[in-house]
């Protein structure tokens, strides 16, 4: 099958818990090419436009505000049905119940918490892989 590209973030808590390197380690260890990474402070301009389907729901604000609330780590990886694949690695997005073996399944210890420090994002779908990485890395 073809070879796609998906967009992922290490979201800010992931970044100051101190791991960017450990998200890393899961893609490459995957198999997955990187083709980009990025440490970036997001502005709300970029976030509404990467949270766009998000916008109105009752977590959207305060998604929005965390995603603000120190440097996100942005990826490129590259591989067969990395845009699913990447997915099954991160796990479901509850990390309280998010399966062992998982990012959010195995580093997700913010207990009582909010499901948006779930550590990393990664597109769902093709059509949003390919507007992710548009907001994410406009010279790609
Ligand atoms: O794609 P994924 O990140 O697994 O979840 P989405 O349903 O797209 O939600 C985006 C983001 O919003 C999620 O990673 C955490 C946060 N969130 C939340 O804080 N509370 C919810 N009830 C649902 C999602
Ligand atoms: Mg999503």
């Amino acid at each position: 099958s073809a070879v796609s590209r998906t967009l992922i973030l290490v979201k800010p808590d992931g970044v100051r818990r101190g791991l960017s390197g450990e998200v890393l380690r899961r893609i490459e260890a995957k198999g997955y090419e990187l083709v980009a990474v990025e440490l970036k402070n997001a502005d709300d301009a970029l976030l509404a436009a990467h949270y766009a389907e998000h916008e109105g729901k009752p977590f959207y604000a305060p998604l929005v505000d965390f995603m603000k609330s120190g440097p996100v780590l942005a990826i490129v990886a590259q591989g067969q049905n990395v845009i699913p694949g990447f997915r099954s690695l991160a796990g479901t997005t509850d990390p309280t119940t998010a399966a062992p073996g998982t990012i959010r399944g195995d580093l997700g210890r913010d207990w009582g918490l909010k499901v948006q420090q779930n550590l990393v994002h990664g597109s769902d779908s093709d059509e949003s892989a390919a507007r992710e990485i548009a907001l994410w890395f406009p010279t790609l």
